[in-house]
């Protein structure tokens, strides 16, 4: 009995409990940053949530449709055209100053226009580097979209409120990392301790979100 009671003592102190961590985004004004990605990151050891390893980009009324998606390491992104014209997808890791590392390494694709009562045209590519992709089209130099591939499996897209709630962090110290396509550069990271029941923490960033012109030939903007 007594032996019993100790197995499931030392079984409860080598697997730490895990909680919810709520982050919350804010500009540079003080106002909540939407589209921010947030990264946890924890040397507890314990569970780990399992990462998105597939996802779906559509490009529809000149847009990317979601125009940020969260993924992990080495999933797979479906993309298709539901317009009726052509689009590219040019695709390739995003450097400092928002623009491509190496457009010499960037994959290509060119979806032709969806016609009616036939599935729209698709393809599929693997990301097997971590980072932030841009994403962009050679006929409408206004199309932007942005994947980010997570080393983390803590990883969410933030709501237009600028939250982002992180399930199963292990208790104990973690660090908040935060990426927008509207950065400069890298913030510093938070440290946060997360505690039974759930903890929250407010992350005040320098980005200043562009503020969204209608691109010049983009007759849906704003819809
Ligand atoms: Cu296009």
């Amino acid at each position: 009995m007594r032996a019993t009671l100790i197995s499931a003592l030392l079984l409860l102190a080598a697997v730490a409990q895990a909680a919810d961590l709520t982050v919350t985004v804010l500009d540079r004004n003080g106002k909540p940053l939407a589209d921010a990605v947030v990264l946890v990151d924890s040397n507890v050891q314990g569970p780990r949530p399992a990462p998105v390893m597939e996802a779906g980009i559509a490009q529809e009324k000149l847009r990317f449709v979601p125009t940020v998606t969260v993924v992990g390491l080495g999933a797979k992104i479906n993309f298709s055209n539901l317009d009726s014209w052509d689009h590219h997808v040019i695709l390739g890791l995003m450097g400092a100053g928002g623009v491509y590392v190496d457009p010499g390494l960037n994959t290509q694709m060119r979806l032709a226009g969806r016609v009616a009562g036939k599935p729209p045209a698709a393809d599929s590519k693997v990301l097997s580097q971590p980072g932030a992709y841009l994403l962009g089209c050679h006929i409408h130099g206004s199309m932007r979209g942005h994947i980010y591939v997570a080393d983390t499996p803590w990883a969410k897209l933030g709501g237009e409120d600028g939250k982002a709630v992180l399930q199963s962090v292990p208790e104990g110290p973690a660090r908040v990392r935060i990426w927008h396509p509207d950065q400069l550069v890298d913030g510093t990271p938070t440290s946060v301790q997360v505690t039974s029941g759930g903890s929250a923490v407010t992350v005040h960033t320098q980005i200043a979100p562009a503020r969204k012109k209608r691109p010049a030939g983009d007759p849906y903007f704003g819809g």
